[in-house]
């Protein structure tokens, strides 16, 4: 990329940034009949300092196809929701048993296993309400569900995490390590994507490409993230290193080493990139997007 691409696109992930940060101060803040406690383990790690990766898509996905609806910037909402619901799970004791993410302690550490358990259930089904409710046709309300639930459920998001915790310290290979990710990260990677085209009212064509487009980028997203958790710096990342050795996690350094690692991660990208050609200018967010989530370091 460059510099003066870099620059627009840090400037627009800024932008995107405060509108979904906003967006998601407003719906946790709750009613009378939410706990503080639980009102406060929700916002403790939900409005800290993640990179928005997910809901950027969407907001994205939408612009590349021209056109935002209400249900854009729910749906961005809903996927950040439930990003975080997973994160608040997969750190705990029983999974994997982080203690810093996004920078700060995490939310069991501060709040109790109990209540971190409750603040996850809770974003998770509130993210499904913020959809539902939003000002959008019935038609891409009930789509987005649609696209949402199967992706957070037990043949994505949850079945890839329990084929991940599975596989610790045993011998696997890589296709069995892309058939994890594809569930664990790349879901919800996929999904963000297709729920920017389905509010967008994208037709099927653009909303295939999106999605194919988020399943590259998904894997590569994952590969880039395993090599941060070798080499990676822990101050920049906000959370533990060293943490996949430490659990024998299989992992794609571990597989197939370092380098090959990081041409497989530049290779996947270059392959994200090409479903967007139709779009022309309208994706050289998405573009960007996919070089940063290749050269990050957080
Ligand atoms: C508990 C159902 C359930 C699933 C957990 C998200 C997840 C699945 C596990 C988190 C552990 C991990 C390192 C997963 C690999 C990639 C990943 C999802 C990293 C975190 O995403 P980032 O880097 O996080 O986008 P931020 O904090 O920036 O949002």
């Amino acid at each position: 990329m460059t510099t003066s691409g870099e620059v627009l696109l840090s400037q627009y992930m800024a932008e995107l940034r405060q509108e979904v940060d906003q967006a998601l101060a407003e719906v946790t803040t709750y009613a009378a009949g939410c706990p503080q406690v639980l009102a406060d383990a929700i916002r403790h790690i939900l409005l800290a300092p993640g990179k928005r990766l997910r809901p950027m898509l969407v907001l994205m996905a939408s612009d590349a196809c021209g056109h935002r609806s209400n249900a854009t910037i729910a749906s961005a909402c809903a996927v950040e929701m439930i990003h975080t619901y997973s994160l608040i799970h997969d750190d705990l004791p029983a999974m994997d048993d982080d203690e810093l993410r996004r920078g700060l302690p995490t939310v069991h550490v501060v709040y109790g296993e109990a209540n971190a358990i409750l603040a996850g259930d809770a974003l998770l089904a509130q993210a499904f309400e913020v959809v539902a409710c939003c000002d959008a046709s019935a038609d891409q309300v009930v789509r987005c569900l649609q696209v949402l639930t199967e992706a957070a459920g037990p043949c994505q998001l949850v079945g890839g995490q329990v084929d991940d915790l599975r596989a610790e310290n045993t011998v696997g290979n890589v296709e069995q390590l892309q058939k994890i990710h594809e569930r664990k990260t790349g879901a919800m990677f996929r999904v963000s994507l297709r729920l920017g085209g389905i509010a967008a009212g994208a037709t099927d064509e653009q909303i295939v490409r999106l999605d194919t487009y988020g399943r590259y980028l998904g894997l590569a997203f994952q590969i880039v993230d395993d090599l941060l958790d070798e080499q990676g710096d822990v101050e920049q990342l906000g959370k533990q290193t060293g943490k996949d050795t430490e659990h024998g996690k299989l992992t794609y350094p571990a597989l197939m080493g370092a380098k090959e690692s990081q041409d497989l991660a530049a290779d996947l990208i270059r392959q994200a990139c090409e479903q967007l050609e139709p779009f022309g200018e309208t994706a050289e967010s998405l573009r960007q997007l996919a070089y940063f989530v290749l050269e990050r370091n957080n």
